[in-house]
């Protein structure tokens, strides 16, 4: 099915995009919600209108250059971290281990450069079934403030998102609608935890976004203190 998509990706690169694209029905209704916000929108590329002219190209590069510089600050934020080892619902293929689009894909720095289907990411095994999730482990346990998941095919599937203490017990900190578009990052910010958390969940309801959904990475943000 995947491998199909991509050989129509090859041939029609408009089907692929439209696979991957959240739906004209939930993008009219993403409204972002007051506790979470997404970086600035990775502009897709320049469409080849010859009506473009000069202003629309300056504001394409600005916006461009706009998404260049806060995934630049994402990666390099020095109170983030990076998952360790992750572990999924499900995963594409039944990916195992390290494998293309296993769980551990989701681990580390992002390292999805384009938006589209990508063993780089995590993906579930179906694409459109329902509720997925993805249960992350970090290195070092912090008071924690920001959850950043970065989307990178289906994006604006995530429906919840919990941070984990040290005794295991699950706290919900977001729980909406993910108003995330192309590759880029939901940005899930709550009043920084009372206890540690080394362990974040991130549930998707891949119904609501036809096609593939997938999970680049995913940032912890926090610090030593409380
Ligand atoms: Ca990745």
């Amino acid at each position: 099915m995947k491998i199909c998509l991509r050989l129509i990706c090859c041939i029609l690169p408009v089907v692929f995009l439209s696979a991957c694209k959240k739906s004209d029905s939930a993008e009219t209704a993403a409204k972002p919600a007051p506790s979470t916000n997404s970086a600035p929108a990775n502009p897709a590329p320049a469409a080849s209108a010859p009506a473009a002219n000069a202003d629309a190209d300056a504001s394409a590069k600005m916006a461009a250059a706009d998404w260049a510089m806060k995934q630049d600050e994402i990666k390099n934020d020095p109170n983030g971290e990076w998952a360790m080892q992750a572990t999924a619902s499900s995963t594409y293929g039944d990916a195992q281990g390290t494998a293309r689009f296993s769980a551990n894909q989701a681990t580390g720095a992002p390292n999805v450069d384009k938006y589209g289907d990508d063993g780089s990411a995590w993906a579930p095994k179906t694409p459109d079934s329902g509720i997925e999730w993805l249960d992350l482990k970090y290195p070092k346990p912090v008071y924690a403030s920001e959850v950043r998941v970065r989307e990178s095919c289906g994006s604006g599937a995530v429906v919840k998102v919990e941070v984990f203490d040290e005794k295991g017990e699950a706290h919900s900190v977001w729980q909406g609608n993910d108003s995330t578009k192309d590759l880029n990052y939901l940005i899930v910010k709550f009043p920084k935890t009372a206890f540690k958390a080394d362990r974040v969940k991130v549930t998707l309801a891949t119904n609501v976004v036809p096609g593939w959904n997938e999970i680049d990475a995913v940032q912890l943000v926090g610090t030593d203190q409380p």
